[in-house]
């Protein structure tokens, strides 16, 4: 008897689920689904191509709607992107996920092509041009122009799309790991070793960095190093929003998922309680969750693809008349960047936004004002008091409560207590 409950106890403990909680993973997995399959949503909603990526990269799928969102990217996010690059904006890391998602539905990258300077090109030479011009940025300012999570994107999509890395452009990200340059805000940025760990794998197995082979191989360890000490106690490596990408990281390393059990089921257990509700959140968790990472988009053959993920009709969102009748009170302390402070307070509906808490502050007529930006992870707080934190100069709107950094932005963020959240203009 003794013997088959220790068998029992450890076919559980191992990597693979065993029967119960491989029906509850199935349940996760097929939860993430239909959730990003629902966030496509309707024809205005603006395409995300992390999202189609993931979707893409998934064992389930609607091949209507996937097609569908395919056709949105080309036309409405290629506009998006035609649009930026017409006003010389840096935009590596939307080009890379472009690129990845179109290649994640075996679309002929060769035929994708936007105007610059009044000139034809393909959307890879394009890209491999901003990797330049980031590259020469680096050489001269220290930093890319937009973040090494994005130049480590654009050295992902470059490699697995077959485009052939210069050495000088995968060096400074090899530069950037050995001299830990890789900051959110003023913590360490798991999510940009993460990616910057994809990118410099893919280059390795490519053989694109022959010279200076032994540099790329140290910078793999140490970006192995760097996410696996992140790892807590609750499996989380850095926080509930790198976990997903640091595991695709490190299976991407060469990892074995037996070493990623307590990840992945940390993962789990956030998707349960519902932790990843922004449609980008899941789109970096469900490539992980399935074992796979975004370098699998190199090999993805399109092939034979199970077509049974389907939406039922959402029951209509039931509010409770109790909640939203509690108020809760909210404290905004503003910093602007001259250290000045002043503080403003709003009473809210327990569980509003942070979002509705400001449009509410700003309501009242007491002098506070702000403006956001759309970002794929949503509404960017970008100007406070008609102050704004300009990504030009290297500073932004950090958002804390009671002294901790707030780990979700504005539109995510509820208020389920009174509270006294800060704003700071920060330099990063
Ligand atoms: C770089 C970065 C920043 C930079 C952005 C400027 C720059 N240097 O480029 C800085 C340091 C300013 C920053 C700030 C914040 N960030 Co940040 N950031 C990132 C990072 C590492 C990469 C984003 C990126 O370039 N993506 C690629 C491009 C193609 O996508 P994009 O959507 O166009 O990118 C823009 C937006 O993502 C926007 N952005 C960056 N962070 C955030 C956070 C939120 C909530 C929103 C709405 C937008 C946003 O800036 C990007 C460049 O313009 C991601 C990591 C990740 N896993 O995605 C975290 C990440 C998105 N950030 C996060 C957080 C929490 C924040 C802050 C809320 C932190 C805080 N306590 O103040 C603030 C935003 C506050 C505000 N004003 O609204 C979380 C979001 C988690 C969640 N569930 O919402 C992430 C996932 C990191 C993490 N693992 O915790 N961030």
């Amino acid at each position: 008897m003794l013997p088959l409950i220790l068998i029992g106890l450890l076919a559980c403990a191992s990597a693979k689920p065993c029967a119960d909680s491989e029906g509850s993973h199935q349940e996760v997995l097929l939860s993430i689904n239909k959730n990003l399959l629902r966030s496509m949503g309707t024809q205005e909603e603006p395409p995300n191509p992390s999202v189609h990526l993931a979707l893409r990269l998934s064992n389930v799928h609607n091949l209507a709607k996937e097609n569908e969102h395919l056709n949105r990217l080309k036309t409405k996010l290629h506009n998006d992107i035609q649009n930026s690059l017409s006003n010389s904006q840096p935009i590596d890391g939307l080009l890379a996920l472009y690129t990845l998602a179109l290649k994640s539905s075996c679309y002929d990258l060769n035929t994708v092509t936007f105007t610059v300077a009044e000139k034809r090109e393909t959307l890879l030479t394009v890209l491999k041009k901003q990797m330049e011009d980031e590259k020469e940025h680096i050489a001269f300012s220290q930093r890319p122009s937009t973040n090494y999570y994005q130049y480590s994107l654009g050295i992902l999509a470059l490699c697995v799309s077959g485009v052939r890395v210069n050495n000088h452009v995968s060096n400074k990200l090899i530069k950037a790991v050995e001299h830990e340059h890789f900051k959110h805000g003023d913590s360490v940025s798991i999510d940009t070793y993460a990616m910057a760990g994809m990118a410099l794998q893919c280059v390795k197995t490519a053989g694109f960095h022959v010279h200076g082979a032994a540099e790329l191989n140290i910078a793999l360890s140490t970006i192995k190093q760097k996410l696996t000490t992140a790892r807590r106690a609750d499996g989380h490596i850095g926080n509930e929003f790198s976990t997903g990408l640091a595991v695709q990281a490190l299976l991407a390393m060469g990892n074995q998922v037996e070493e990623c059990a307590a990840s992945l089921e940390a993962m789990r257990t956030d998707a349960r309680r519902n932790i990843y509700h922004n449609p980008m959140a899941m789109s970096q968790i469900l490539p992980a969750l399935q074992q796979k990472s975004y370098l699998t988009v190199q090999n993805h053959d399109c092939l034979n693809e199970d077509d049974t993920l389907v939406l039922e009709p959402t029951d209509p969102v039931v509010v409770t008349a109790s909640d939203s009748n509690v108020a809760v009170a909210v404290t905004v302390e503003v910093i602007t960047s001259g250290g000045v402070a002043a503080v403003y307070s709003v009473d809210v509906p327990k569980g509003s936004s942070l979002l509705e808490a400001l449009e509410l502050l700003k309501g009242k007529n007491a002098g506070f004002t702000f403006e956001t930006e759309s970002s794929l992870w949503g509404p960017f707080l970008s100007m406070v008091n008609g102050e704004q934190a300009r990504q030009s100069d290297r500073r932004y709107w950090h958002l804390s409560s009671d002294g901790t950094g707030l780990t979700e932005g504005i539109n995510d963020y509820k208020i389920e207590a009174g509270q006294k959240v800060t704003i700071k203009n920060t330099s990063y």
